[in-house]
């Protein structure tokens, strides 16, 4: 996702919070996060283009072979030189068990712990973003150029903003708060049994992250690799009939956050 996108998908977790994860992430976070986890969500994003953390770039997501529209961690998750456990479930393990460590306010971690959760809450949106699990032979959909209403861009671009800033600005005003406060509400409303089974993946990291890998390259083929042409152009067709998908992918990715975090931060385990 773009900064919209994380910054909806940390915001969107927030009401999910347990006592226990809200006191473990203010402690965590940096002041200048002045305690809204979701202002620093966008933070790996920004990071991963210097040279001090261009370590992290690959982490964001994990390429599948085409067309299989499934998720391997054995086959997938390796970096563009085939470094094993260089992509974005491994990454999500890997800084759920650093957070595991965090003993209480004043206990001292080898670990950055801040950096950790500010790298994990965008890690889990970065697995709900269908082309984050997209093709290899594509890289997600960044190799297949089009237009949206006429401006060019690229497919993966297309699922990381345009979607999101298309709608913020025909239905909500173009204010992203009022767009996560219309997406909180069909949460309690007509999505409410679906939060129930979403939360439920949260506890057993491994396995869950594999299921929301497998979900978005799922998603991938069914939505985003479908009805487009490279150099064609997108508008209302695709647009009006993938928004719901991206919605209900943030949605999932709030959710799935607040469990993860809930259950790395619950006081027995
Ligand atoms: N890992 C993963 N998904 C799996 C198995 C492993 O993301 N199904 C990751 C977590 C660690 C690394 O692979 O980064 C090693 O895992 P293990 O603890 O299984 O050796
Ligand atoms: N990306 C991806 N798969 C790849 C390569 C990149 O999903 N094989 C993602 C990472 C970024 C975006 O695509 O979200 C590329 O954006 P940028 O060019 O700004 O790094
Ligand atoms: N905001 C945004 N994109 C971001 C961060 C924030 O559009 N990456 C918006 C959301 C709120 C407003 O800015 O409408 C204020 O955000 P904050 O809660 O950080 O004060
Ligand atoms: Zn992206
Ligand atoms: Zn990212």
């Amino acid at each position: 996702w773009g900064n919209e996108g994380h910054y909806a998908v940390c915001k969107l977790a927030e009401a999910y919070f347990s006592e226990d994860a809200l006191l473990a992430v203010r402690k965590l976070l940096p002041d200048s996060a002045e305690g809204n986890l979701a202002s620093v969500c966008t933070w790996p994003d920004v990071v991963k283009r210097g040279p001090a953390y261009s370590w992290s770039y690959d982490l964001h997501f994990a390429d599948t072979p085409d067309y299989k529209c499934n998720y391997e961690y054995c086959r997938d998750c390796h970096d563009s030189s085939g470094i094993k456990g260089r992509c974005v479930t491994a990454a999500i393990y890997n800084y759920t068990k650093q957070l595991r460590s965090y003993a209480g306010d004043d206990s001292v971690s080898k670990y950055n712990l801040s950096e950790a959760l500010m790298f994990l809450s965008h890690f889990v949106g970065d697995t709900h973003q269908p082309l984050h699990l997209g093709f290899v032979g594509d890289l997600g959909g960044n190799k297949i150029k089009l237009r949206w209403y006429g401006t060019e861009t690229n497919l993966h671009h297309v699922w990381d903003d345009k979607i999101i800033l298309s709608a913020m600005k025909r239905f909500y005003n173009s204010d992203l708060s009022t767009m996560i406060q219309v997406i909180q509400e069909k949460m309690t409303d007509v999505w409410s049994n679906d939060v129930a089974t979403w939360k439920q993946c949260g506890h057993n990291i491994t396995a869950c992250t594999e299921r929301y890998a497998s979900e978005s390259v799922s998603l991938a083929c069914k939505f985003a690799y479908t009805n487009i042409t490279a150099g064609g152009n997108l508008e209302d067709e695709y647009f009006l009939t993938r928004l719901p998908v991206v919605e209900r992918r943030l949605a999932q990715g709030g959710v799935r956050l607040a469990s993860t975090l809930n259950s790395i931060f619950a006081p027995h385990k």
